[in-house]
């Protein structure tokens, strides 16, 4: 009897252990990491079908992760683009609509607007911004005032250089490219073919120094924005020429900060999301991206502009080579991070896409509505279902998307009623 009541006592020891342990691993908040690349287009990466960059570390997320096919970034290009990633609000919200900032710019992305930094710090979350800002280069709009605790990067883009456009034979370009400790200049016109690798570096010592406490890492390369650059360790090897060195240094990134989640055995408890801010900058031909079967790229309202490889994972809790075909975008991410963390939840454009991430394959939701919105803010497009309607300047275009990806065939003289219904939809987003 003595035996049995002791055996008892030690079970429900036992239990309760076992039970705090579980309790303490389920209210463990997770770990965040974006990996944002700059003009890299929908066809850039092998597992979106390119054939002859190789992106080995990126392919091997999507297959141990899920791969979303229909996810848009609110804005052509990078300032508003960002601006909406952070916020979750159309660039409009954050009077950020109006094209990209310039070394000169005295705007920027206000503290007024939570980001998603802002809104994790509420829960103790140790913060970094890692590589290109370009939300305003002045002290009370950096990342340190908008809820970053650290800043390692450049304020604006890597073409934004005196060094940089003497190269393209502009002589009398006025600003240097920074780079940046928080709120300090450390160097001017650094040199880029290193940037990738001392990125990557900070990044891997942000993870490794926070990895007891929950951490959120932005990490946003500068590449593969022209002037692209890779250091030796790529630099002509890939068969896509200076473009494809450039993404597959990215992609060796991605698999330096996969490999350090699991060497520190955190990746079961951290969630990784990798996509690009805007579409292929396709002036700048080879030298730019590709929108693989995308019509058009930066800067325009066709997919190619603002469609974007996006890739989540999240080791034990994303399935196993999924494929997200729901319409999602950068402004879902706000609130499918709170969620995931417990945050009080704020009001923006988007949507909790948790489940649609953990469980991919579930019926399509017919109801998600998205606006296309010109690289200097001016309302383009809207999106219901397979259907999008552009107007540009009075003319207009139908397109159905699922069956002709390209926008190729111009159906607005024989759908009349989708185009009158979606019509209605873009004048009152106009309106409003
Ligand atoms: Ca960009």
């Amino acid at each position: 009897m003595i035996f049995f009541k002791k055996a008892l006592i030690s079970l429900l020891a036992l239990t309760t252990i076992l039970g705090g342990q579980a309790e303490a691993k389920k209210q463990k908040k997770p770990n965040v990491i974006i990996i944002f690349a700059d003009d890299l287009g929908y066809g850039d990466l092998s597992c979106y079908g390119n054939p002859t960059i190789k992106t080995p570390n990126l392919d091997n997320m999507a297959s141990n992760g899920v791969k979303l096919t229909q996810f848009y970034v609110a804005s052509p290009v990078c300032s508003p683009s960002r601006a909406a990633l952070l916020t979750g609000l159309y660039p409009k919200k954050t009077d950020l609509h109006k094209g990209v900032l310039f070394p000169n710019s005295k705007t920027g992305l206000s503290s007024k607007y939570p980001t998603i930094a802002t809104i994790l710090k509420t829960q103790n979350y140790k913060t970094a911004c890692i590589g290109k800002w370009h939300l305003g280069h002045l002290e009370e709009f950096l990342p340190t005032s908008n809820g970053f605790d650290y800043f390692w990067g450049t304020p604006f883009s890597n073409d934004m250089s005196r060094k940089e456009q003497q190269i393209l034979g502009r002589k009398n370009y006025k600003y240097q490219l920074p780079l940046m400790h928080n709120s300090d200049t450390l160097e001017l016109d650094p040199d880029q073919t290193q940037l990738t690798t001392r990125l990557t570096d900070k990044a891997l010592g942000f993870i490794e120094e926070n990895r007891k406490s929950p951490f959120f890492l932005y990490m946003a390369h500068p590449m593969p924005h022209v002037p692209v650059y890779a250091s030796d360790k790529f630099k002509g090897k890939s068969l896509r020429g200076k473009y494809g060195d450039a993404v597959s240094e990215v992609d060796w990134s991605v698999g330096q900060i996969i490999k350090k989640l699991e060497k520190l055995k955190i990746d079961e408890n951290t969630l990784v999301i990798f996509t690009s801010d805007n579409g292929p900058w396709l002036v700048y031909k080879t030298e730019g991206g590709s929108a693989g079967p995308l019509r058009d790229g930066k800067g325009t309202t066709y997919e190619g502009g603002m469609r974007e490889p996006c890739i989540m994972y999240w080791k034990n809790k994303t399935v196993n080579g999924g494929i997200c075909t729901q319409i999602t975008s950068t402004m879902d991410i706000l609130p499918t991070i709170a969620s995931l963390t417990g945050c009080e939840a704020i009001e923006t454009d988007g949507k909790d896409i948790t489940d649609y991430i953990m469980q991919p394959e579930r019926e399509f939701n017919k109801e998600t509505v998205f606006f296309y919105y010109s690289k200097m803010g001016i309302l383009e497009g809207v999106r219901k279902g397979a259907w999008k309607l552009l107007i540009k300047k009075g003319q207009k275009e139908l397109y159905n998307l699922n069956q002709d990806i390209g926008e190729c065939y111009n159906l607005i003289n024989e759908e009349v009623e989708m185009a009158s219904f979606l019509e209605i939809l873009f004048s009152k987003e106009n309106t409003n």
